[in-house]
């Protein structure tokens, strides 16, 4: 897979991209990242990339040619290659659209700075847009690297998983069970018991109810798009059936 990122700021990749699973990916020839400078496609003297808005309001705003230049000079036309701008207006990044874009060979990350980019780059550049979550960044560099993370580790052999992190949080559709590794005692909290008997079964039906319950107690909205079974629906109705009862009690207690 090819990712081109257009940023201001190529040097803030490189800590994220340059340690650890990023790095592997790169090494191995799974991911290929490419940092292109907006800057390098400023025409005049100084170089300028952004500009006071019209209309006034305060702060600076990027302006059209040199990104657009920029986008231009590494998408070739005509492929469908999409190219994602990195904003708070955009779809919200979740692991469905991580899946989506792990399936495709080319894709390009426009990271705005300042107040945002001029609305004519969306109209003739961007075909798609992304937000990481509801809240603001100086920046959409950092947004990028969230992207490029939660991608690169669903290309085959990244994880050192040929499954491709099947258990994890967002595969399920449900939050993670509870994790546990040596000591068995630590602080006088034991391991519990069923993760250190061998018996497989048993592990993986305690690994599927604690993560139904970690989902009911934390994220309830999961619930309604996760692929549940009977014996998960069985579970779930326990699991109310408790919270019912703590309700009554509470009641009486006034
Ligand atoms: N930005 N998810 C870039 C974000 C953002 C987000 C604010 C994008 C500033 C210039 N990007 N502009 N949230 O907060 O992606």
């Amino acid at each position: 897979m090819r990712i081109d990122v257009l940023t201001l700021f190529p040097g803030m990749f490189a800590g994220p991209l340059g340690e650890s699973m990023l790095k592997r990916a790169q090494e191995m020839g799974a991911l290929t990242v490419a940092l292109h400078d907006i800057r390098n496609h400023a025409t005049d003297k100084h170089r300028t990339v952004d500009e006071p808005p019209y209309g006034g309001g305060g702060g600076m705003v990027m302006k059209p040619e040199p990104l657009v230049a920029a986008i231009e000079a590494v998408v070739p036309p005509g492929e469908g290659i999409p190219v994602i701008l990195l904003s708070p207006q955009g779809r919200v990044f979740d692991q469905a659209a991580a899946f989506e874009l792990a399936a495709l060979p080319r894709w390009v990350l426009v990271c705005g700075h300042y107040e945002g980019v001029d609305e004519r780059v969306r109209e003739t550049a961007i075909t798609d847009e992304l937000s990481i979550g509801d809240y603001v960044l100086t920046g959409g560099e950092l947004a990028a690297m969230v992207v490029i993370d939660a991608v690169a580790r669903l290309l085959p052999g990244v994880l050192g998983d040929p499954t491709g992190a099947t258990d994890d949080s967002h595969a399920t559709g449900l939050l993670e069970y509870p994790h546990y590794t040596r000591p068995p005692v630590f602080r006088g909290l034991a391991v519990p018991d069923v993760l250190l008997s061998g018996h497989e079964a048993n592990v993986n039906a305690w690994r599927r109810r604690e993560a139904l319950r970690r989902t009911w107690e934390r994220r309830p909205d999961m619930l309604l798009n996760a692929p549940l079974s009977e014996t998960d629906r069985e579970f779930l109705l326990e699991l109310a059936e408790e919270e019912i009862d703590r309700k009554r009690r509470q009641v009486r207690r006034g």
